[in-house]
């Protein structure tokens, strides 16, 4: 089975229509869906949020205000966006260590997610976690993690738990390249093929895994080639294109709602920043290679597109937007700081297993 590509194109009515080619390049089809202007500027808008909360924690961090580690995600946005767009609340998700994407993503709370990030008492984990291990059950967000594909068999579990309830629940993995190669993928994917569980698994390829270029660690050149291997639909898709992402996983949810199994969509993509704060030393990749990706910066292309062609947005709401952005960023950094550290007696507190 060959993996598929959705290329995003548009026909003569400048209507967005999505090829579906083959890898050799033959036509599978066409389909229409776009979601409605009023939504599209909400992702953007989401994007954006995910892009400003992670340049100030980024500079909240370099200026020693959050402790731990922070890895962003910066240049990825399309993915955790377009993805979750196309999900109810009520679908369950688990992330990885660069996980404040599919956070935002999934409506989780901007000031509780800080507030973790500043390791205070308001926090998701009470200040305890940080942020690789921010978590909100009531949304649907089953975790963040910071063991590398460690999501993947907790997510394919609520895959199976939704299709016991019979409730049509999706259930959806966010990974990357790196852990493509990790047994917990094979395992999970392997399962979930077989008993058809309502799963989509969301292959982050941004070239990297770390400080390793991914085509050091992979033997093929598309992790959505693995589908093949288990017998499920195997989808490449430009990861920084919003709409195309959206498109993709409304597919896959749609089969997945109607009992027809997983699907394993790698969506092409770059992280602009580096692997995570503070690891400068360590970075291998050229800047000649960053700023040819910094050129596809999905946010840039989305918000042109709807600003020339679309014609849903003008520069001025697009500024406002991000004015609104950046207020709301700073009210979780200012809700952070007046947030108490927890208490030291409370460090035994919420642990399940010794
Ligand atoms: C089981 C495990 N092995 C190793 C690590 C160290 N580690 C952290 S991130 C990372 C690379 C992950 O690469 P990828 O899945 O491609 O994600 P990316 O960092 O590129 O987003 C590694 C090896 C880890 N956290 N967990």
């Amino acid at each position: 089975m060959q993996p598929i590509i959705i290329v995003r194109l548009r026909d003569k009515a400048e209507q967005a229509v999505h090829h579906i080619v083959g890898k050799s390049g033959h036509h599978l089809g066409n389909m229409r869906m776009q979601p409605s202007p009023n939504n599209q500027i909400e992702m953007l808008r989401q994007m954006q949020t995910i892009r400003r909360f992670e340049e100030r924690a980024s500079d909240d961090f370099h200026a020693g205000d959050i402790y731990g580690v922070v890895h962003c995600y910066i240049g990825e946005e399309a993915v955790a966006v377009g993805v979750c767009s196309a999900l109810e609340r009520d679908d369950r998700i688990t992330s990885t260590h660069r996980g404040h994407g599919h956070c935002i993503a999934k409506g989780a709370d901007l000031n509780r997610m800080m507030a973790e990030l500043y390791g205070r008492e308001t926090g998701y984990c009470k200040g305890k976690g940080g942020s690789m291990h921010i978590a909100d059950f009531s949304i649907g967000m089953l975790g963040a993690n910071g063991i590398v594909a460690g999501g993947i068999p907790i997510v394919t579990g609520a895959g199976l738990a939704a299709q016991l309830d019979g409730n049509g629940g999706v259930a959806v993995s966010f990974f990357g390249d790196g852990a493509s190669n990790a047994g917990p993928f094979h395992e999970s994917i392997n399962i979930a093929a077989k008993w058809k569980l309502p799963m989509l698994y969301i292959c982050e390829n941004n070239l990297h895994s770390a400080n390793t270029p991914a085509s050091k660690t992979l033997a093929l050149e598309d992790v959505a080639a693995r589908a093949a291997g288990y017998g499920i639909p195997g989808v490449i898709v430009d990861g920084n294109d919003v709409m195309a992402v959206h498109d993709a996983a409304t597919i896959a949810v749609a089969r997945a709602r109607a009992g027809e199994g997983p699907t394993l969509i790698e969506c092409k993509t770059y992280r602009q920043s580096g692997h995570t704060e503070r690891l400068e030393a360590y970075e291998h990749r050229t800047s000649e290679e960053i700023d040819l990706w910094k050129k596809k910066d999905p946010i840039t292309q989305f918000a042109n597109n709807l600003i020339q062609r679309e014609g849903q947005l003008s520069e001025a709401d697009w500024k406002q937007m991000d004015d609104e952005i950046l207020q709301a960023i700073q009210a979780s950094v200012d809700f952070a700081k007046a947030s108490p550290f927890p208490k030291p007696e409370s460090a035994l507190d919420d642990i399940f297993a010794q």
